[in-house]
């Protein structure tokens, strides 16, 4: 497959101001006519060239003309044109019901829906199918109107009525160009939940949330966080909502979380249906999180949009930095910034370490869906915050209306925004740059040195970067980092925090005064996105997890205290697990905590987080060690365990607060707990919680603990829990995926005996994504010795790639994790890559991740 650069980007030679399209529905064949007015858009002579994927037009009209000298450059229309404006019309026929790929329009539910980014208009009309070409859209669609009563597109309602044979007609209109992955249809048999929302102007706003008729009950938390994302990117951002109207529609099969289209985001149902009894805190809070985002896009990504798609994290960096923003204001900003690192330490590290490490800007590809990644997500968010932190709040806020205002209605680059952060601050951020070019996790070791005599602490700080794939030498990055210093003894503070910009390869910083042996407290807030190697003790990391006055940094010293035991234990086969036991405890007891920050503060780092850290990953050796220390932990603390699961099951019924959530995870967390210890009455603490749970936090906590655990209860409640949801596709996923997950010694066979089962499919991208994607990040059971779970990953891949090849080759990357393992498991691991190229007809989604994965 050809290989796209950034380095060759070149300005559209054809403008289109204007576009109408008109479709005749049906799922079997789909007629869809465009009529582009084009325009060329400089004096040179090429062909109008609009991409296609795999139609032929039935027809093309230049001028109103019927027109035969056009011609097909593979899957591209080209047609001479001797002005510099025509009107070009193509009809094509399409097939939504055998459209598997869920790119462009295609079925899910009976209802008809599109998909477009990153490139797939091209696959309902022929079109320049690039975000810097920008039209305004009419759109008319004409279907049955018993099967599809509701027909919904961008923009604003124009105009409806009946007709010929049980059939009607809708037109919407969009008055703001939008370039072509932006644009939507939905025609179903749906029902609304509808509100309205007042702008800060006095614009009202008619919202409407479209799902299935039966599913409307689930749709109030969604419509509720949508009325708060709109208000609160009012205050925050300035930004206003600019249409009368504002639809979401959930479907069950999609290729990932949702999408922004101009007044019409499609959304996965998961990302919308939620009530107590099938739906957990999580995904309460991950709702509201992507219908915030989604709707922030309006201003980042669809108002102001990507020049090229190499410039994904100007619109997808920014916008998740914006809905971090959002969570954090509706709860607890701490837990929200815990869970935000996590997911990066979980996602983007080794993303950043391996065999796909790109930068956030990427140079080159071959299939833009393999880049909607978490570095470019993730990671760029955190590259705005660290501007958004070096600018500091006025001068961030100054600088994105600048923004806004200076790119409206244009197609901008990640360097556009840059100069805006510049200009609205006066600070040049030229060395900041290679957080754009550069990929890789830059390290930090840090040294504290004390001459009591002098009174004098050094802080020797050094950082580095490890080449990535084509990046073998890293210039020095800008790193923002929040120190403070805390004294050993006393733990009065013995500096104020600081703000120091490491833009060396090196640096000491001094701090006078100091009478007593400091501590370091570094990186505060995971001010930068970076690796810490500190020579802080055990004792110091305790006494940080008890005293810093940073929420984050107390999480991070309890993390890194547990870390080095880990490791301590995988690498020299023992450790002490005293001072865990020790901090653990003080968390616990500590009643100035917050409940929420408590429980996330006791969790021990993942299986795989605890792997990243070793040269090579054992991965029995890190589940021996983890379980080691969570059964001293649940045996240790087994008083504090029962008192804290007893003060969190005294929430009445369920309620969706800030506490009762903190009560419930807590609950959770010392189930957990209890169960790790060995308790003979483990299971049937989790089996009466289950059983008794009148929400879906308490039930599925339940369930996890008896799924990784040892007693028969866990199929009894296996059981129950599957007969009570059979109808239900997003808690049956639950119960598929809790299995995947477990860390129990069979898991390899019951994930085996799963993908038969009648209710598994990979057709259904959240279900395939529930077992095989789940699997893949079970470090334990995904690696047992053998390589039967390799193989499978890669039997599900190959037939995947089949229906779907964009889901696949996302789910590819824990294969590509060979270099990390023994060479049994590595050798083990290339064989099964090696396969997966080798199967005739390979997508170049999964050729481009199985080959990249390989190098
Ligand atoms: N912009 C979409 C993602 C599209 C993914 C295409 N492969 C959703 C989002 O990030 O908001
Ligand atoms: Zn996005």
């Amino acid at each position: 497959p050809a290989v796209i650069r950034r380095e060759d980007y070149q300005p559209p030679d054809w403008l289109v101001p204007d576009i109408a399209l008109d479709f005749d529905l049906d799922p079997a064949t789909t007629r869809v006519t465009a009529v582009l007015d084009v325009v060329r858009s400089s004096a040179h002579g090429r062909p109008l060239r609009l991409d296609g994927d795999g139609q032929v037009p039935t027809k093309v009209l230049v001028d109103g003309n019927p027109h035969n000298d056009w011609r097909m450059d593979g899957d591209t229309l080209e047609i001479d044109l001797p002005g510099s404006e025509h009107r070009i019309e193509t009809e094509v026929a399409i097939h939504p019901d055998r459209n598997t790929q869920l790119m462009g329009l295609y079925a899910s539910g009976g209802n008809l829906c599109t998909q477009c980014e990153a490139e797939g208009f091209r696959r309902i009309t022929f079109f320049p199918d690039r975000p810097d070409v920008l039209a305004r859209y009419s759109v008319r669609m004409t279907a049955d109107r018993k099967r599809f009563p509701v027909l919904l597109a961008n923009g604003d309602p124009i105009a409806s009525g009946d007709a010929e044979d049980g059939r009607h007609w809708a037109e919407w209109r969009d008055p703001f160009p939008k370039p072509c992955y932006l644009f939507a249809l939905v025609a179903g048999d749906l029902s609304a939940n509808r509100a309205t929302f007042t702008t800060m102007s006095g614009r009202e706003v008619q919202l409407g949330i479209w799902v299935r008729a039966a599913d409307l009950p689930k749709t109030e938390h969604a419509l509720a966080a949508l009325q708060t994302a709109m208000a609160w990117d009012e205050r925050v951002y300035g930004r206003e909502y600019d249409l009368d109207v504002f639809n979401i529609v959930a479907v069950d099969d999609f290729n990932f979380g949702a999408m922004e289209n101009k007044g019409l985001n499609i959304f996965n149902s998961r990302y919308i249906l939620a009530d107590p009894d099938t739906a957990t805190d999580a995904d309460y809070d991950a709702i509201a999180a992507v219908v915030a985002h989604e709707y922030f896009h309006n201003w980042s990504g669809n108002r102001v949009t990507c020049r090229d798609w190499f410039q994904l994290s100007l619109k997808e960096g920014f916008t998740v930095f914006r809905d971090q923003g959002f969570s954090a204001d509706q709860g607890s900003a701490a837990v929200k910034r815990i869970e935000d690192v996590r997911t990066l330490r979980a996602a983007q590290f080794p993303e950043d370490a391996g065999p796909l490490a790109h930068p956030i800007r990427p140079d080159s590809y071959m299939e833009i869906s393999n880049f909607y990644t978490a570095t470019i997500y993730n990671k760029g968010a955190e590259v705005i915050r660290m501007m958004a932190t070096i600018l500091g709040p006025d001068s961030f806020r100054a600088s994105t209306d600048l923004y806004f205002d200076r790119y409206d209605g244009t197609a901008a680059t990640c360097d556009d925004f840059v100069r805006c952060m510049e200009f609205g601050s006066g600070i040049d951020l030229t060395q900041f740059r290679h957080w754009y070019s550069q990929a890789g996790t830059p390290r930090v070791s840090a040294a504290l040195d004390h001459d009591a005599g002098s009174g004098r602490a050094t802080l020797r700080l050094a950082q580095r970067t490890a080449p990535t794939p084509g990046q073998p030498d890293k210039e020095p990055f800008v790193l923002p980092l929040k120190l403070k210093l805390f004294g050993g003894e006393t733990g009065a503070a013995l500096s104020n925090e600081q703000l120091f910009m490491l833009d060396r390869p090196t640096a000491d910083i001094t701090f006078d005064g100091v009478t007593e042996r400091p501590v370091l407290s570094i990186n505060r807030g995971f001010s930068a996105p970076v690796i810490i190697e500190s020579d802080r003790s055990s004792a110091d990391l305790k006494f940080l997890s008890a005293h810093d006055d940073d929420p984050f940094a107390r999480y991070e010293a309890m993390q890194q205290l547990m870390l080095d035991t880990l490791v301590a234990a995988v690498t020299l086969g023992r450790a002490d697990h005293e001072p865990v036991i020790d901090a653990v405890r003080r968390t616990l007891e500590d009643p100035a905590l917050d409940r929420a920050f408590a429980a996330e503060a006791v969790l021990l780092p993942s299986d795989s987080f605890v792997g990243d850290q070793l040269e090579m990953v054992d991965p029995e050796a890190v589940f021996r060690a983890r379980e080691a220390l969570r059964r001293d932990l649940g045996k240790h603390l087994a008083g504090l365990w029962r008192s804290a699961y007893a003060n969190a099951s005294q929430a009445g019924t369920f309620v969706y607060s800030p506490a009762a959530k903190a009560a419930r995870r807590m609950r959770s967390v010392a189930l957990g707990y209890i169960a790790a210890s060995g308790a003979e009455d483990a299971a049937d603490v989790a089996f009466a919680q289950f059983e008794a749970a009148d929400n879906m936090t308490d039930r599925q906590g339940a369930l996890t603990t008896l799924v990784n655990g040892k007693s028969d209860k866990r199929i009894a409640a296996l059981d129950i829990f599957y007969n009570r949801y059979s109808g239900d596709a997003l808690v049956l996923d639950k119960w598929f995926q809790t299995q995947a997950l477990s860390m129990r010694d069979d898991t390899p066979q019951v994930v085996a005996d799963l993908a038969r089962h009648p209710d598994f499919s990979l057709a259904n991208p959240n279900r395939a994504r529930s077992l095989v994607g789940a699997f893949g990040v079970n470090q334990r059971a995904f690696h047992m010795a053998g390589g039967a779970g390799y193989r499978f990953l890669a039997d599900h891949l190959i037939a995947l790639d089949k229906l779907n090849p964009q889901t696949a080759a996302k789910l590819l990357p824990p294969l590509g994790r060979w270099r990390r393992f023994d060479p049994a498991r590595a050798t083990l691991m290339k064989a099964e890559l090696e396969r997966i190229l080798a199967t005739p007809g390979l997508s170049k989604d999964l050729f481009e991740q199985a080959s990249k994965s390989l190098e």
